[in-house]
């Protein structure tokens, strides 16, 4: 069965939604060669043999705005809407009534996906105190109008990865009813290893499990995975001979990370280890080959979407 996600991406004309698509799409793409989307455009990700996820960009210019307000059937089947802002724009009110609408017509076609709203162009506003202000306000004005939908907020940029990586990887989560079941399993997994983070992460580089014994070790991991996770990735992946199939970080007082390939199913997938300690991290054999044979990973994965 193939089973196609639909990703809707919205958001008024510059926000940055193509862009944004095309990172994630390639991880590599030039920023200044983005003409206006004209209409709607589609991207498709192959996430596995039979999952793959078309991301829907809708071109945020008035003329394409108004004409999409008028065809609800392009909402139809939504599993995703991530709503962009531009955070350094004058239109934020003007984004948040065009958001407004789109929640109507969804509700009105009787579709419940989760909501997640990218307060993007964080890297505008240099000001700390400044940026938090403007994203409590429009916070406010969004739970203001959101009705019964879900929606969550991260502030993004595309010169900080990890964030547009995290708010993608946490939307597809919410998207498979198995992703609360699989950080379980790792969960208890990272207890039999003693590691304090552990991220199991798709041949795109998206993460579809998480655990962490703390905000520390979660950003720790996080960290690793953005700076190094990728590349990782694309060196296994270009079946270089001598490429090596795991990889250990040594953090000096941050910790160690044990990086490592392995097959589920047949298929490819990568995990990050990480532990404050070496010797927690030296058991580094453990993990694959518990992950291997779990029956319950393996079972969740095979159903993940
Ligand atoms: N400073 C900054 N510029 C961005 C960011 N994301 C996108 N842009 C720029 O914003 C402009 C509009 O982006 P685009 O993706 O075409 O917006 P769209 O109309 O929503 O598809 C382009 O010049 C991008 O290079 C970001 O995070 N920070
Ligand atoms: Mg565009």
């Amino acid at each position: 069965m193939l089973n196609n996600i639909k990703i809707v991406y919205s958001g008024l004309d510059n926000a940055g939604k193509t862009t944004i698509i095309k990172f994630l799409e390639s991880r590599q793409y030039g920023l200044n060669e983005l003409k206006p989307t004209q209409g709607i455009e589609r991207v498709e990700i192959q996430l596995s043999m039979d999952t793959q996820i078309t991301q829907w960009d809708m071109g945020g210019q008035k003329k394409f705005r108004d004409e999409y307000l008028q065809r609800e059937r392009d909402f139809h089947d939504t599993d995703l809407l991530f709503f962009v802002i531009d955070l350094s724009d004058e239109r934020i009110d003007e984004a948040i009534d065009y958001l407004s609408s789109i929640l109507q017509i969804i509700e009105k076609v009787n579709q419940n996906p989760l909501i997640v709203v990218l307060l993007h162009k964080k890297d505008l506003i240099q000001e700390i105190s400044q940026l938090n202000d403007l994203v409590e306000k429009i916070k406010d004005k969004i739970n203001s109008i959101k009705k019964n939908f879900q929606v969550r907020f991260f502030k993004t940029s595309i010169y900080d990865e990890l964030s547009l990586l995290n708010s993608f990887s946490i939307g597809l989560a919410t998207i498979s009813r198995k992703a609360r079941e699989l950080n379980m399993e790792l969960s208890k997994m990272a207890n039999k290893v003693y590691a304090d983070a552990i991220l199991l992460i798709e041949k795109n580089g998206f993460i579809i499990g998480e655990y962490s014994k703390d905000e520390m070790s979660d950003h720790i991991v996080k960290s690793i995975y953005s700076y190094l996770a990728l590349s990782f990735i694309d060196i296994i992946e270009s079946n270089d001979e001598a490429a090596p199939n795991r990889m250990i970080l040594d953090w000096n007082e941050k910790g160690y990370a044990l990086m490592e390939s392995v097959s589920l199913n047949n298929k490819p997938y990568y995990f990050i280890k990480y532990s404050k300690s070496s010797e927690k991290i030296i058991r580094k054999f453990v993990l694959r080959s518990i992950l291997t044979s779990s029956e319950a990973v393996t079972n969740i994965i095979k159903n993940y979407f």
